[in-house]
């Protein structure tokens, strides 16, 4: 099965431009509880290199574009966000690398729970011991 599962925001555009509703439990498949967002990142500099181990997200690149990697300790799969009408679903314990920033980039992130910093998993090693229990 995929890594990449994606979920679509239909723009609700008219002659004027467009629009993206994002509405929890609704277009977004979970209750959101943070939102953040990820913009100015230098040239050549990447992001992530963690998993979580309890946490959804949806990550939209609301304008620009990056390289997101996804693996689950089987699979490694890549995608481009650079849409705002595309959103990629990122469950719990898939490492998740971002690469490739454009200038213009703003990357909005939906998550299912607060921030937490020992939700994270930083070490590529032991996130490989945990999907392997
Ligand atoms: C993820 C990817 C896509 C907070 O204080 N609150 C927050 O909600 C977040 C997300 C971060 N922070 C602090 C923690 C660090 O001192 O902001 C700093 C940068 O965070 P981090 O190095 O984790 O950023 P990224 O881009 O490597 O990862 C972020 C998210 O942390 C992560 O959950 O999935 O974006």
């Amino acid at each position: 099965m995929s890594l990449l599962n994606f979920v679509s925001f239909p723009p609700l555009g008219d002659e004027r431009g467009s629009l993206v509703a994002l509405e929890s439990e609704k277009t977004v498949p979970f209750a959101i509880k943070r939102v953040y967002y990820i913009f100015a990142t230098q040239k050549s500099v990447a992001r992530g290199f963690h998993a979580h181990k309890n946490l959804k997200q949806v990550a939209i690149c609301v304008t620009g574009k990056c390289r997101m990697i996804l693996d689950n300790g089987e699979n490694r799969e890549e995608v481009w966000l650079d849409s705002p009408t595309k959103g990629l679903l990122i469950n719990d314990l898939v490492w998740r690398e971002m690469h490739d920033f454009s200038e213009d980039c703003v990357l909005l992130v939906l998550a299912s729970e607060h921030y937490d910093e020992n939700d994270y998993i930083r070490d590529y090693g032991s996130f490989l011991k945990q999907v392997r229990l």
